[in-house]
């Protein structure tokens, strides 16, 4: 097989670019256009930096940053990337992080840090996290992705430096706006006059981004050593499908990004709405409904017909009316491409993965949709069917004494284990947790149309969610 390598010399590269959180996503999407443009633009090279575990660091380093990206093709395409010049571990590495963070070289900070990285309030950031807390108080050892770009701004503001664009790339509408207020609410909070500066000097462009990147696994790392002759000890993995729209507003310079393909748009918030909720809430409807009926990944849950009728009815019927589309973006054919994308078969995307994290991921992609629909008089049922099967998934995963990955995973479990099946009684308790469903908890539609899709679940088994599918899937009241 064909392996393609960097077409650039990495040692004429230098670092322009810090980036937080680089999981497999970064490495399989942002790090790949970088990959493209370091031949011409030798000045955007990455530094990676992990606020919390060694392992990227440990894995990659020793691979002199270098890894494998496998695009799931018929048949599959490798590729090594060699974007990533440095790994540091923050909690490990502090000094190293934040020479980076003042070198007048970088001009730009990515994220991909997940929802819950950003440790967000509805309009700033959230002062009661315990990492925001420690970082307020302790704000030259932040521990918090927020607490690091303030630290790095505050360093660059004192050596006469200009601030760094900072770019979020994760799963956020508007994410660069939510991004902003954290940083100017953090920074507001320690420093006035920096918050000031920030405000003045720093651009938060948004963006949306897009590629399904399955976890890695036993079976990657057997098919890329086999195919490459060495051991690679983090190959990444995606589908062969990209998208990265970005809006066009970096203060202090940006690579040629649309050389690479990344679209520079004004109109992100079109894109980023309509991919969250038309690719990213089915995703979520898959694998809650997915799991509680027994299915184990989107490939499969895809080839169940009762539940790919229900969905694609959903995002037609139900999703799509909430959208503002940006001109050029056709509602039909955009989801005729992701339900394909949903039936590749070569791709193993366990519904498991995409369960994680519930409690920040509903309401981004549902309870906007639901709030929406609502405003517009539109009914919710079908809409309310996945965050019931989200509330049922995790009812039987806490009564089944399995752990839940979700930064609220207490206080869901706890709810989990004290259910009863009384649905107003169950559906009360849940809606009491306020960071996920106000304000949307005291519309009384919302609460009805929740309650009577928990109670059409029955007790989550399969058959009750094929039933509760193929009723919800006709004309709705
Ligand atoms: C998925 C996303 O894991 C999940 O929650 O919905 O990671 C999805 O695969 C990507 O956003 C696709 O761009």
């Amino acid at each position: 097989m064909q392996v393609q390598r960097p077409a650039y010399d990495r040692g004429a590269t230098c670092i322009g670019v810090v980036h937080f959180g680089p999981g497999a996503f970064h490495r399989a999407h942002q790090a790949v256009y970088l990959d493209e443009l370091l031949a011409t633009e030798p000045d955007w090279a990455i530094c990676a930096v992990s606020l919390h575990s060694a392992g990227v660091r440990d894995a990659l380093q020793p691979q002199d940053g270098l890894y494998t990206l496998a695009l799931l093709d018929e048949p599959p395409r490798l590729r090594v990337i060699g974007a990533i010049r440095e790994v540091l571990c923050a909690p490990q590495q502090r000094d190293a992080v934040m020479a980076r963070l003042v070198d007048p070289a970088v001009r730009l900070v990515t994220l991909t840090i997940t929802e819950k990285g950003y440790c967000l309030s509805p309009d700033g950031v959230d002062a009661a996290h315990p990492d925001i807390a420690h970082d307020l108080s302790a704000p030259d050892a932040p521990v918090s992705a927020i607490g690091w770009l303030v630290a790095g701004l505050r360093a660059r503001r004192a050596a006469g430096l200009a601030p760094y664009t900072m770019l979020s790339c994760d799963n956020l509408a508007d994410n660069g706006l939510r991004l902003r207020r954290a940083v100017l609410d953090f920074a507001r909070r320690l420093d006035p006059g920096l918050a000031g500066w920030i405000d003045v000097e720093a651009s938060f462009p948004r963006s949306m981004v897009d590629s399904i990147t399955p976890a890695s696994d036993d079976a990657l790392r057997a098919r890329v050593s086999d195919e490459l002759g060495v051991e690679d000890v983090w190959p990444v993995q995606r589908e062969p499908y990209t998208q990265w729209v970005v809006e066009d507003d970096f203060r202090a310079g940006r690579p040629a990004f649309e050389r690479a393909g990344v679209v520079m748009s004004g109109e992100i918030a079109g894109f980023d709405r309509a991919k969250l909720r038309l690719l990213n809430a089915p995703h979520s409807a898959l694998a809650y409904l997915g799991s509680l009926m027994g299915l184990g990944t989107v490939a499969e849950a895809m080839g169940d017909p009762t539940l790919a009728g229900f969905v694609e009815r959903m995002m037609r019927a139900d999703i799509t009316p909430t959208l503002a589309l940006p001109e050029g973006l056709d509602a039909d054919a955009y989801i005729d491409a992701i339900l394909e994308r949903f039936r590749n078969p070569a791709i193993v995307h366990r519904l498991s993965q995409i369960a994680w994290d519930g409690s920040q991921k509903v309401p981004v992609r549902l309870l906007g949709t639901i709030a929406d629909a609502l405003a517009a008089d539109r009914p919710v049922d079908r809409l309310c069917l996945p965050v019931a099967g989200w509330l049922r998934f995790v009812v039987r995963q806490a009564q089944a004494g399995e752990a839940l990955v979700d930064p609220m995973a207490e206080a869901l479990e706890g709810l989990g284990r004290d259910a009863t099946g009384d649905t107003d009684r169950d559906i009360a308790d849940f809606l009491s947790l306020d960071a996920v469903f106000a304000p949307l908890a005291s519309d009384p539609r919302f609460v009805d149309a929740l309650q009577r899709a928990y109670a059409a679940l029955g007790e989550g088994d399969r058959a009750a969610v094929a039933s509760a599918l193929t009723a919800a899937s006709g004309p709705q009241s």
